[in-house]
């Protein structure tokens, strides 16, 4: 019997543990032992003494609800089992504050040496892809959230850090967040800072952002809030709120396996034409919708401060049907954008401008400056209709776990099917696939899943699958031979080994002390 839906307390410190060397005992950190006992031997041999503590922060999947956390829509994620951890050192930052950083893969990552400036921002050159650029995201905001507390001026301390990352990078699963989230919780602890949970999520959103990426808060908060064994149901309007959500059992175990297409997207260059440009046209729908239905949107928490939901409450609050269901809402706002926006070929800035009754240079530096942009024309009705439709999909996808501990056959295909459509989404309306990822799911629901589809960002990256534990041989054997072996016939075994991933609900970021 799975247990109830849980609110989580958000003022709620991030856990600290003790380290052990007993596998069996039930702490966190357990599940990751070896992994940390190599890393403090590891830094031993490396600065000639222990380190004071590790932070840790993992990867995420995402199970449903895709692009649609910057319109301020619910999503449905949780931590996976790989994860950024990194052990520190601490001493006084007196005399100067200065950081020296390694990683276990120093050929890959070089070890770096920088001193902190005391009253400027930390300069981060996002054009210039330097793995320690995500360790000084969460340094600056950490820094920055630190002397807002602490106004005395006492320099921030100095850290010897060691790095160990089996998150896999451009793979879809968020090593980004999981980097940014453990450097930031570091930064915190290194300065005697019980951070709680919904400060670290503030803090490492926007960390993030500035490594060039408008970002919603979805992964850091999977990150940072996730519980072993259980969905992370995670809402930002009218303010953050998360819930842990049981997995029901299933007579053949539901499991949810991610697999890899090994195309990559770098978000830090095709932001402009892929991920920033989503979020300007979802704002700009917004916008433009309101406008059309005379409606003044309040500013709100979104990263260009006007989103689609947000829309829906003025719409819904207008129309006096504040108190209707959620779904319903949102079916009359798929209609409202199905009647205003019929240019299916998109819609250039003039076009734009005109319908907001603004200049073209106003449009401009309102909504496309703020980072960069490029695009003709932006396809307001196709991105609007994937955002309300998986808005959907998810209140769908929530209530019918809820339903039961226990689910029937039924009810796992509505499940499975609910992926399915929200890849079909992401392909034709939101256009954020690849043939690659396409293919695959297409090979696995062959083999045996209920549902298949991207998960992250898209263009490339990561799938995550539904299934029941029995397909799984099945699954990875067809996605092997038909995916892997076709496209990378040179494929070593490691990587192969590494393709395809059984994802285990995992825990959120958490401190290990006395290692
Ligand atoms: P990835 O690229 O997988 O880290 C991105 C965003 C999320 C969310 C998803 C799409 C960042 C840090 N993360 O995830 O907030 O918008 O895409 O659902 O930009
Ligand atoms: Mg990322």
């Amino acid at each position: 019997m799975s247990s109830p839906q849980e609110l989580v307390p958000q003022t709620e410190s991030i856990a600290e543990v003790y380290a052990t060397s007993d596998a069996s005992v039930n702490s966190p950190a357990a599940e990751h032992q070896a992994r940390f006992s190599a890393l403090v031997s590891q830094f031993n041999k490396e600065y000639n003494h222990r380190p004071d503590f590790v932070a840790r922060s993992p990867g995420r999947v995402n199970i449903i609800g895709e692009h649609i956390d910057y319109s301020l829509y619910d999503v449905l994620p949780t931590a996976v089992s790989v994860d950024v951890i990194m052990a520190v050192k601490v001493s006084p930052g007196n005399s100067g504050t200065t950081i020296k950083i390694a990683n276990v893969a120093p050929e890959k990552f070089p070890t770096r040496e920088f001193s902190v400036p005391h009253d400027t921002d930390i300069e981060i050159d996002p054009k210039k892809h330097e793995w320690i650029n995500y360790f000084k995201a969460g340094l600056s905001g950490a820094l920055k959230f630190l002397r807002k507390e602490r106004p005395d001026g006492v320099p921030p301390a100095s850290m010897e850090i060691l790095v160990d990352g089996n998150v896999p990078p451009g793979g879809g699963i968020s090593s980004s967040a999981a980097f940014v989230c453990a450097s930031a919780l570091a930064v915190m602890k290194a300065n005697n800072h019980n951070v709680s949970k919904q400060d670290l999520l503030d803090l490492a959103v926007v960390s993030e952002r500035a490594v060039g990426v408008y970002s919603g808060g979805m992964d850091q908060a999977a990150s940072i809030f996730s519980k072993r064994g259980y969905l992370l149901y995670t809402q930002f309007f009218p303010t953050f709120k998360v819930e842990h959500v049981p997995i029901p059992t299933a007579a053949d175990e539901i499991t949810f396996l991610m697999a890899q297409s090994f195309v990559t997207s770098n978000k830090a260059d095709t932001a402009p034409r892929h991920y920033n440009l989503r979020v300007a046209e979802c704002t700009l729908a917004a916008v433009i919708l309101a406008k059309n239905y005379g409606l003044t949107l309040p500013k709100d928490n979104s990263s260009l401060g006007f989103s689609l939901r947000n829309f829906q409450e003025e719409l819904m609050t207008k129309e006096g049907r504040l108190h209707d269901p959620l779904e319903y809402q949102i079916d009359s706002v798929i209609q409202a954008t199905q009647d205003l926006f019929t240019k299916t070929e998109g819609y250039t800035r003039e076009e734009m401008a005109e319908l907001l009754g603004i200049s073209v240079l106003e449009l401009e530096s309102k909504f496309l400056s703020a980072f960069p942009v490029q695009a003709e024309r932006f396809r307001l009705r196709q991105r609007a209709l994937h955002c309300f439709k998986e808005a959907r999909r998810v209140l769908d996808f929530k209530a019918c776990l809820a339903k039961a501990s226990e689910l029937d056959e039924k009810r796992i295909h509505y499940l499975g099917q609910l992926l399915n459509e929200s890849q079909e989404s992401c392909r034709v309306d939101y256009e954020c696939s690849a043939p690659e990822v396409d293919e695959i799911c297409t090979i696995a629901r062959k083999a045996g899943t209920w549902g298949s589809r991207l998960t992250g960002a898209g263009w490339g990256g990561c799938t995550v699958h539904m299934l029941p534990q029995g397909k799984v041989e099945a699954v990875t054997t067809a996605l092997r031979n038909e995916y892997y072996l076709k496209h990378f016939p040179d494929i070593s075994a490691e990587k192969l080994e590494q393709a395809m991933v059984i994802s285990k609900p995992s825990n959120g970021s958490f401190v290990v002390t006395g290692a």
